[in-house]
């Protein structure tokens, strides 16, 4: 069990909306109709309150997702992460240089949240505890992100991007084959029509001062670029992008490979 259902959830939810769509995201996601907040929040909350977890499933938020991501594509700018959620978001710039699930309306309204229903009871909402998983019922756990993945991929056009974890420990891989990514986005991206995948980009990131487990065309990165391939798309790999280390040394100074970094910019 995790925590309950976070307090406010109505409110954080229709306050994050308006942020995104008013303040946030008013000036670069010109392309998207605005959308009325809370008959989003109530489209989210008919699906989930007075129901118990383990009642869900892959089709209890399909309203939610319909109604919220309609309209969208997102064209050579999706980006997909596992194993780096962090340094992705940073990199991302709330949709400005690339577009991650969490920057669009439907994920941005929860992400980080937790909820659960709870059947006869005046809330209709557990805050005192929330299943993590549920035993009978395993499409319960993937009800939200397990839909939010695969819609997502959906909409991504043209080139992708993936962020990949190369320093993963106990034995972890950069591209697992149970993972949302490997689960739920990537055999959800369009192979066929106008609006295809053309080219997946592969990002992998060693954390600073720690071993580089895997790198571009080794071990499970040959998987993924096998599987890639087979879809019909192009690949890309590249180990540790110039911008996205400067990301990481922002957050681990002292390392090694940071004073490389530091010394560059001294000169300049
Ligand atoms: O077994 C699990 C589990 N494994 C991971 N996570 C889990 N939650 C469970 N209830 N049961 C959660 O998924 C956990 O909160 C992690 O922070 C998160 C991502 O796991 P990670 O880093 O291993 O990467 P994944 O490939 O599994 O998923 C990331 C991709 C990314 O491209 C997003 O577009 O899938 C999307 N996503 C999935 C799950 C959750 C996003 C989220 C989110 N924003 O919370």
């Amino acid at each position: 069990k995790t925590n309950g259902t976070t307090c406010g959830l109505k409110e954080i939810m229709i306050g994050r909306c308006h942020d995104y769509q008013y303040v946030k995201h008013s000036l670069f996601l010109t392309n998207q109709s605005i959308k009325n907040c809370t008959k989003l929040y109530e489209v989210f909350e008919s699906a989930v309150r007075y129901k118990s977890y383990c009642n869900m499933n892959m089709s209890t938020y399909e309203r939610y997702f319909d109604l919220a991501l309609d309209g969208v594509h997102v064209i050579n700018r999706a980006m997909f992460w596992s194993g780096t959620y962090a340094i992705t978001h940073t990199y991302s710039g709330n949709g400005r240089n690339y577009v991650t699930l969490e920057d669009t309306l439907a994920a941005a309204m929860v992400d980080g949240l937790i909820w659960c229903g709870k059947e006869n009871d005046t809330e209709g909402f557990d805050f005192v505890s929330c299943p993590y998983t549920c035993k009978s019922n395993q499409w319960a756990d993937l009800a939200f992100w397990g839909l939010a993945s695969k819609t997502f991929a959906q909409l991504a056009v043209g080139e992708i991007y993936v962020v990949l974890n190369g320093s993963q420990a106990h034995g972890k891989s950069a591209f697992r084959n149970n993972s949302f990514f490997s689960s739920f986005e990537l055999p959800n991206l369009r192979r066929n029509g106008t609006y295809r995948v053309t080219k997946v980009n592969t990002l992998v990131l060693h954390s600073p001062d720690e071993i580089a487990v895997e790198k571009c065309g080794e071990k499970s990165l040959l998987d993924l670029e096998k599987l890639v391939r087979s879809h019909g798309f192009d690949y890309a790999c590249k180990d540790d992008p110039e911008e996205l280390i400067l990301i990481m040394c922002s957050d681990k100074w002292e390392a090694r490979e940071c004073q490389i970094a530091r010394e560059v910019l001294r000169q300049t």
